[in-house]
């Protein structure tokens, strides 16, 4: 040991713990009084001066011995010492992961905490003498300069972790981003205080919110609107996101949200007037509503919805120019349906599909939040599958900010009996999604809460959780007694300040605000909303301030002329080039060599004398609809190779794997073409496909399901968006959903896409619903289909699309009816049908039966047939009623009319077309069905029994009553 001149080892590395800090108690002696001490302290103090007061910086050396002698310069560590750091840096990691246990996050307190032993320093064997002897950067890494021990460091990690944000991120595997995260919050960058202006305005936004609740308690008795109260502070903490991600960038915030709240949210953060909402509770006389003399009773396809189930757009302002469009959608009962149609709002809005290739994704254009209920996130299955949408290419929309809005009770159920986890968020753990619970009755809390999300929203570009931990303050709706379920809560949420009341009381504590503040604010919010009460009472407003537009489309009854007048044909030269582009790809690409052969068949296919089949048909349809500079989004399971390997419009090199979309090479095509396999999931799927459409409405959007039985999974987004969606927001879409349906022997789930469901929900010219039999027929009406989107005419599409006959050549068209038909609501029979006054029996049917019997009358080509004739209904719905009839008028001596599906008798289409055929029935003429009988499965599972069933279908439609039975199927 020398002193700093010489070159000897300074003493002090030597001393570290609570051994340098008898040092420093002994040089404090030293400094009053030199004898005081010992003599070899004398002699180390006037030798090297005082000890440096910063020992814990040296982390190397902060736990070697301080043993005498030769062990003590050879650095020997401590092992007691060392035992305790180590327990210490595990003390801070148990904070880190399980503070939330026992977080202040509760606001009513109902669960009795018990401090969790892996928390307590004295359960781990470390004294406070302990913790103060070990440098706080030894055991905590985002340690500041202003915390010095290991006591500070576990005080001041408590106090972040255990006070009214409680964090979970242990479950996020990426380093980067968990430090991220750890530190952000260690380092309280978002935690800061708000300004005393700040948290004034954050007070007068929850009364807004608190009296808008109080006065229509006040002002609506009897009425239900699933009051906010007891999670108020949601609106200011939208009112954050909104701001933070509009200065970031985003044109476009898109929300979706149940019930709970929701008028408070249309109200103040998407600026619905008071005078709209009242009038919604004053049921006041919407003329466009209310059946007049000059409808036929109702408003023609418009029911509208309830007021807590609509939708709305606000455009954010900087100055004068826009900054944000924030739109609510709109929807239904169905609690979490909504999640992926907002998703794919924000996909929509964040594609740019002005060219070809993939379509260009910026995803700093469109924020999405999603606030969910704390019963319904774990409960329906949805969220997963929504969830799951989050990292996929082709569903990804940068990062949605979900919020519970978590009043710890589900209607009259507690928590406990309906979830099998500890919170209602942990489905997002899976998702490795960032977790924050927050307590609802702590607005400061609650907007570092947002901070933070919007933060890492916008640095990772992923989603992040805020599980709102707040209550409700009256029942399910204003109508129900929660007393009667949950006496003790309420007799709690009695007693309960509001959070207003709360807060304004936190700003006078802190000289923040004066006493009288809060009464001030109250006042005079109540008297805006009593003016404009007041002013819908009186009727000084207008109807249009009042009441929502009404956009029901059109008021006719049928459009069928305008469908029928689309044109489609595309000029044969246009066809052969694209074909012919079709057919190349990079230089050095190798396609699979059984593919490529497949695929260069096709390079004849546009000639004379040759057929297009299904498969290119479609390819064609889509090539010449991007060349028409109409964009293209498609997914499904499998939906690039598609399930019955025919589409392959992505090719892999059999070599390198790397993968090739042959329509984003196209020299015709003008806009962008997505082509994704879709996760395996119908409903979050169909959700998505739906809201990008409804987003993105000159966007021709195609969902296949792998199979039609499959597509009852998305029953809701059928039932609840795609049927109705029109009829109850105006909310239009041109969604295509093809549907493989038909009896093939595949089982009882390989068979029907349940037709009839589809056609039970035609009404209101709510869509269109096919099945076709020619490949001529699919390329016009996808075409149709695409030129309709954004007119008054664009509906959805359900296509009952083929299997077997994909690849069936009586399906495959010629060239000429691509470059000059058009769609056909309704075939004849080609080989049918010369001499129509020798027609006894026409056979109406729609799909896959229809070339079943081509077939199985070609076989038999000897026969004399022509007392028999066969319709082929290709579209359902709008039903083509004229069409039929004229087609009806030339048969003058028609005796019966038989409707033939392979479908049971209580599937398929037969309920739906009995009543329509009768209406049309020309006198005289018997209606009959010819199918399968009732039946409560779709479908036999034994291929033979299937074969029979067909062949006697087919057999008593096609034997001429008077005559011998014709030898079907050999
Ligand atoms: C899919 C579905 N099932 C059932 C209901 C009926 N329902 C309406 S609200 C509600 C309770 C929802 O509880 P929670 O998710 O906690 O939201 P809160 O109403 O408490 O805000 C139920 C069961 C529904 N609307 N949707």
């Amino acid at each position: 040991m020398a002193n700093e001149d010489g070159n000897m080892q300074s003493p002090w590395k030597t001393y570290y713990g609570p051994n340098f800090g008898y040092v420093q108690e002994q040089f404090e002696i030293y400094s009053a009084d030199p004898e005081a001490v010992d003599a070899e302290f004398r002699t180390l103090f006037k030798d090297w001066g005082p000890p440096p007061m910063d020992v814990g910086t040296d982390h190397n050396h902060g736990l070697a011995s301080s043993g005498t002698g030769s062990s003590a310069s050879s650095g020997v560590v401590d092992l007691q010492l060392l035992q305790k750091a180590v327990t210490a840096g595990k003390l801070v990691q148990n904070i880190r992961r399980f503070g939330h246990l026992v977080a202040d996050i509760d606001p009513l307190q109902l669960d009795v905490k018990t401090e969790e032993s892996l928390l307590t320093p004295s359960k781990l064997g470390l004294s406070e003498q302990d913790l103060r002897a070990i440098p706080a950067s030894i055991i905590w890494e985002n340690a500041d300069s202003q915390t010095m021990t290991g006591l500070d460091a576990i005080q001041r990690l408590r106090d972040i972790y255990t006070g009214p944000l409680a964090y979970e991120f242990n479950h996020i595997q990426d380093e980067e981003e968990r430090n991220w995260l750890y530190q952000s919050i260690e380092s309280g960058a978002q935690a800061a205080q708000l300004t005393s202006d700040e948290r004034k305005s954050l007070l007068a936004r929850l009364v807004e919110v608190e009296q808008f609740e109080q006065f229509l308690h006040k002002n609506f008795v009897g009425q239900k609107w699933f009051s906010i109260e007891g999670n108020d502070v949601l609106v200011p903490m939208l009112d954050k996101i909104i701001e933070i991600m509009a200065e970031a960038g985003s044109s476009h915030i898109l929300m979706g949200m149940a019930h709970r709240g929701r008028l408070n949210v249309l109200a103040h953060v998407l600026g619905k007037p008071y005078g709209k909402i009242f009038s919604k509770f004053h049921q006041a006389n919407n003329k466009d509503l209310v059946p007049s003399e000059s409808s036929s009773g109702v408003n023609y396809g418009w029911t509208g919805d309830v007021k807590y189930h609509l939708g709305a757009t606000r455009y954010v302002k900087k100055g004068e120019v826009v900054q944000a469009k924030i739109t609510m959608a709109n929807n239904p009962s169905h609690l979490e349906y909504v999640n992926p149609v907002v998703q794919g709002f924000a996909r929509a809005a964040q594609d740019d599909r002005g060219q070809a290739g993939y379509p260009k994704q910026d995803v700093t254009k469109a924020a999405t939040i999603i606030m969910h209920g704390d019963a319904a996130f774990p409960g329906e299955g949805i969220v997963a599958e929504s969830l799951n949408l989050k990292s996929l290419k082709g569903y990804q929309n940068g990062g949605t900010i979900h919020i519970i809005v978590n009043n710890r009770i589900g209607f009259t159920t507690n928590s406990d009996a309906s979830r099998s986890t500890m919170y209602s968020s942990d489905l997002a753990k899976g998702y490795e999604i960032p977790i924050i619970h927050v307590n609802a009755d702590n607005p400061d809390a609650c907007m570092a809460a947002i901070r933070l999300a919007s933060e890492y929203r916008n640095k990772f570009n992923k989603d992040f959780l805020i599980d709102l931990i707040g209550y409700r303050r009256y029942g399910h709706n204003e109508t129900d007694d929660p007393e009667t379920t949950q006496p003790l809560v309420y007799s709690k949420v009695k007693n309960h300040p509001t959070v207003c009341e709360l807060y304004a009381e936190v700003l006078v504590q802190s000289g923040a605000g004066e006493k009288e503040l809060l009464t001030n604010l109250r006042n005079a919010a109540q008297n805006q909303l009593k003016q404009a009460y007041d002013e819908v009472k009186q009727g000084t407003v207008s109807h249009e301030e009042v009441h929502d537009k009404v956009d029901a489309g059109s008021t006719e009854l049928q459009r069928p002329e305008r469908l029928t007048n689309a044109q489609t044909a595309v000029p044969i030269e246009k066809l052969r080039e694209i074909n012919a582009e079709l057919l190349k790809w990079p230089e050095g690409f190798k396609v699979y060599p059984k593919l490529q052969r497949i695929l260069q068949r096709r390079q004849n296919a546009l000639n004379e004398g040759e057929k297009v089949d299904w498969s290119l048909a479609e390819t064609l349809a889509f090539a010449t609809i991007l060349a028409d500079g109409k964009p293209i989004r498609m997914s499904g399971q499998d939906s690039q190779r598609a399930t019955f390997a025919h589409r392959n419009l992505v090719l892999h090199d059999s070599e390198t794997g790397d993968s090739y979309n042959v329509l984003h090479r196209l020299p015709q095509a003008k806009a962008s073409f997505a082509l994704y396999n879709s996760p395996l999931s119908e409903e979050s799927v169909v959700g998505f496909e739906y809201g990008y459409n409804v987003y993105a409405p000159e966007t021709l959007v195609i969902w296949e399901a792998q199979f039609g039985d499959f597509a009852n999974c998305a029953q809701v987004l059928f039932d609840q968006f795609v049927s109705s969606g029109r009829s109850k927001w105006s909310q239009n879409s041109s969604l295509v959903m093809l549907l493989p349906h038909a009896s093939e022997g595949q089982g009882p789930e390989h068979t029907s896409a349940r037709l009839e469901r589809f056609l039970q929900m035609c009404a209101d010219d709510n869509w269109i619903v096919a099945n076709l039999s020619s490949s001529a027929q699919y390329f016009h009406l996808l075409r149709r289909q695409a030129a309709l989107t954004e007119t008054d005419d664009a509906r959805p599409l359900v296509l009952m699309s083929p299997k077997s006959l994909i690849r069936n050549p009586r399906v495959a068209s010629p060239a000429k009816e691509f470059s000059e038909g058009s769609f056909h609501s309704v075939l004849e029979e080609p080989i049918l049908g010369a001499a129509p006054d020798k027609v006894e029996r026409i056979l109406l049917c729609s799909g896959k039966i229809a070339i079943d019997l081509e077939e199985a009358i070609d076989k038999e080509k000897g026969e004399d047939w022509s007392w028999l004739h066969i319709l082929r209904v290709e579209q359902l719905y709008p039903f083509p009623e004229q069409e039929i009839r004229r087609f009806l008028a030339r048969f003058r001596n028609v005796k019966e009319i038989v409707w033939t599906q392979e479908e049971p008798k209580n599937m398929g289409a037969w309920t739906y077309m009995e009543p329509r055929l009768r209406d049309l029935l020309p006198a005289g003429v018997k209606l009959d069905y010819a199918g399968r009988p009732e039946r409560s499965s779709p479908a036999t599972g034994f291929q033979h029994v299937h074969v029979v069933e067909q062949q006697q279908i087919l057999s008593k439609v096609l034997k001429q009553s008077s005559k011998k039975n014709i030898p079907l199927g050999r």
